[in-house]
């Protein structure tokens, strides 16, 4: 199986512990940020990272002791200490007139041909899909919200697909929606979406019972793209948000392949149960080494803190086959 993306040997690692059998495994010193690792904030989580320049750059989902959602931009060397900075990212518009957002949270970030574009969900009366850009992590520009309200997860494939941007999105209410299906949408210039088509549903299994939403950007792979996703399932004590894996067709990706029976990584951790919202793992950026085809996962935990989870591409398409 070949993987389309660059060698990163300086990703963040660490080998499978011993006697553990499972696919995707936490980084044994979660979470690798905390609530109040940057000015005013009460916390940081669903968060996106990208490589940049000889080491990383992210931006980042942090909500302050207002318990304002906002987005700040941060860098780091290694992948696992982050400096993020004390005030929230300065969008210049780039719409025919300013555009409100009233918040902006759960970023999502790709590099595409020159630059990196962001998606968020941008509070423009009731959720949608905010989406910006930059060259260098300096200056970010905002353009036209992706949709109507109201939509979250909105997520940016890494390449034209059939010559046009492509992008995941769950179609939602204003409140804390209690349903949620993938849809798959195109667009010539990153402004006018259309030609929806439905990807996947919620239900298939219970630990996605409830609602689903794209993670990370998908991955290309000589078999399909791979994509990480949300699955939500209610309980009597609300929403538990797990994540499982999907591989989607490479010219028509709102055909499935294969689809995750069984759960990845669940809220179990101390770090995933206790904080804002209990029982929550969100699963928001991955960066893959091409070489050795490692494979870190950037999840919330609990919307209070970052942690990392780990992989081998081709075990966790190989476990898609058989995950019956
Ligand atoms: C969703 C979003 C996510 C959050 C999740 C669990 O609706 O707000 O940011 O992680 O709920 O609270």
């Amino acid at each position: 199986m070949k993987i389309v993306t660059q060698s990163l040997p300086n990703i963040p690692w660490e080998n499978r512990p011993e006697g553990c059998s499972d696919v995707v495994w936490r980084y044994s010193r979660n979470p690798i940020i905390q609530r109040d690792q940057a000015k005013d904030s009460n916390s940081i989580f669903n968060s996106a990272v990208v490589p940049f320049k000889e080491g990383f750059a992210g931006v980042f989902r942090v909500d302050d002791k207002q318990r304002r959602m906002n987005l700040r931009r941060g860098f780091s060397k290694n992948g696992i200490n982050w400096k993020i900075e004390d005030k929230p990212i300065e969008f210049i518009q780039e719409t025919r007139e300013p555009v409100e957002s009233e918040y902006k949270y759960d970023p999502r970030v790709v590099f595409i041909e020159d630059r990196y574009w962001i998606t968020w969900c941008n509070g423009y009366h009731g959720p949608t899909i905010g989406v910006g850009y930059t060259f260098d992590f300096e200056t970010f520009y905002q353009i036209e919200n992706a949709f109507l309200p109201f939509n979250r997860n909105g997520v940016l494939f890494p390449r034209k697909i059939n010559g046009k941007y492509a992008m995941l999105s769950r179609p939602s209410d204003n409140g804390h929606t209690p349903f949620g299906d993938i849809f798959y949408s195109e667009s010539p210039d990153m402004i006018h979406w259309g030609v929806h088509r439905f990807v996947m549903g919620a239900g298939y299994t219970p630990w996605q019972s409830l609602k689903i939403g794209a993670g990370p950007v998908p991955i290309e792979t000589s078999e399909g793209w791979l994509l990480f996703y949300h699955g939500v399932l209610l309980s009597c004590n609300g929403y538990v948000y797990s994540f499982g894996a999907a591989l989607l067709d490479l010219d028509k990706p709102w055909k499935i392949i294969k689809r995750s029976k069984s759960y990845l990584l669940s809220p179990q951790m101390l770090y995933e149960c206790v904080g804002d919202v209990p029982n929550v793992v969100f699963p928001v950026a991955c960066l893959v080494d091409g070489d050795t085809g490692r494979l870190v996962i950037y999840y919330g935990g609990a919307d209070t803190v970052v942690a990392l989870a780990f992989g081998y591409v081709q075990e966790i398409v190989d476990w898609l086959k058989y995950d019956n």
